[in-house]
């Protein structure tokens, strides 16, 4: 069931707070593949051989060489924020309650658009983190063995700043607060197989009795959770929805 547009203007009437959680079909019309469908990345590559620690360990070439690619393709100059990233850009604007946007992608699209109060609870491709001191730096270019911390000045501790299978999302308290407090809460572009946040729409149902929305292509693996749905191309969907 679509929301009705009585039901938003109750809930910007109340300055409901609105938690929104993004994945990677949100960027796919600015030419970024998904991770699980039939051309995304996950076709191409093992999970277990490029997105985990122990990946890492045994052969950091690969899994450098998987990351040194999708930031050069983040770097084409046709990958650029799309109409469904800059519509959020206006609700967070115009919305008189807080819209705290959470996004899966490790691409900087919702930053570019303008998104200010932003989470990347997966991690961020143009940073990179430091094995001996911990620090996180901007990094642009391919990343090796050789490379120096910007920020401690050590050589061979450096790995993308993304958060692999098994390790822990990033900045979690701060979401689930946000989650438990809202009003509305809304998944786009994400097929709700990755954990925890493929949990968030419970959160939200549960403890915070909000309204909760899905915009994506098709129904994903959670749909039967939500309370609402738009069906279609995010820069269809969402730019519908917020204007
Ligand atoms: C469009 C569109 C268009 C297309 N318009 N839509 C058993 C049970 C429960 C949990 C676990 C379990 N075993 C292991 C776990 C935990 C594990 C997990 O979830 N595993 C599952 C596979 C079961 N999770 C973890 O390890 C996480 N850490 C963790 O749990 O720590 C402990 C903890 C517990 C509780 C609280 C806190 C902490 C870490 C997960 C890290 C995920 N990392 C990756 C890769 C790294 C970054 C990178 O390289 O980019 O993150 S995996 C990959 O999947 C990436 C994505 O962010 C993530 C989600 O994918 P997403 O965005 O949903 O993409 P797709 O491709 O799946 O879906 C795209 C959707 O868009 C589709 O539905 C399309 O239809 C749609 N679409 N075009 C609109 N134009």
């Amino acid at each position: 069931m679509s929301i009705s547009s009585t039901l938003i203007e109750i809930l910007r009437n109340e300055a409901a707070p609105i938690v929104i959680l993004t994945g990677a079909g949100i960027s796919r019309e600015s030419g970024l593949h998904t991770f699980r469908d039939p051309d995304g990345i996950w076709a191409r590559y093992d999970i277990s051989e490029v997105a985990t620690p122990e990946a890492f360990i045994a052969n950091p070439e690969l899994v450098q060489s998987f990351y040194n690619d999708r930031r050069q393709i983040l770097h084409d100059a046709s990958v650029i924020p799309n109409a469904a990233h800059q519509a959020l850009v206006r609700l967070e604007q115009e919305w008189p309650g807080e819209v705290l946007l959470v996004t899966q992608n490790i691409d900087d699209l919702h930053g570019r658009a303008g998104s200010k109060n932003l989470i990347h609870m997966h991690g961020e491709l143009l940073k990179v983190r430091c094995n001996h001191c911990d620090a996180i730096s901007p990094w642009q270019d391919d990343l090796g063995a050789g490379d120096t911390c910007p920020a401690c000045g050590k050589t061979g501790g450096l790995r993308p700043h993304v958060v692999w299978f098994g390790e822990m999302p990033l900045e979690m308290e701060r979401i689930y607060q946000a989650l438990e407090n809202c009003g509305l809460f809304i998944s786009i572009g994400t097929s709700g197989n990755v954990y925890p946040a493929a949990g968030f729409v419970e959160v939200a149902h549960h403890q915070a009795q909000a309204e909760t929305l899905e915009i994506n292509l098709e129904p994903s693996d959670g749909a039967s959770l939500f309370d609402h749905a738009l069906y279609g191309p995010a820069t269809k969907c969402v730019p519908e929805f917020v204007d």
